[in-house]
């Protein structure tokens, strides 16, 4: 009974400094109305791509995430760039960027890896 009371105290407490980790940079606990209509959260997203193709080809994020935008080549080598938000990966890697404006962006292979490099386009939305 008590170590599991306790293991539920661990994981509330982790959660909680985790959480005001993760606000550090926006408002205080208190005002927490701001949560509803456009995201504030962090979205990861991971992005295959393979010759000559990515996996997805649409990314949907909400107005106002942060982005962890992971490049993942599992085929050929690869770059993604979303030049809107000023992301370039040359290489597998990770970009981060504030979703901080609404639309529909295009992102593209940024290595010229061969014959279907031109088709190697996706679409970033952002509601
Ligand atoms: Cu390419």
């Amino acid at each position: 009974m008590n170590k599991v009371f306790s293991l539920i105290a661990v994981a509330a407490l982790s959660a909680t400094v985790l959480s005001a980790c993760g606000s550090s940079d926006s408002k205080d606990t208190a005002t927490d109305n701001s949560a509803s209509g456009s995201g504030s959260g962090t979205q990861e997203i991971t992005v295959n791509a393979k010759s000559f193709e990515f996996t997805p080809k649409e990314i949907k994020v909400k107005k106002g995430d942060k982005v962890k935008l992971t490049l993942k080549n599992t085929e050929g080598a690869h770059g993604l760039a979303i030049p809107d938000f000023n992301v370039d990966l040359k290489k597998d890697g990770t970009a981060e960027f504030t979703a901080d404006k609404a639309g529909t962006y295009d992102f593209n292979c940024s290595v010229m890896c061969g014959a279907g490099h031109e088709n190697m386009v996706g679409q970033l939305i952002v509601e």
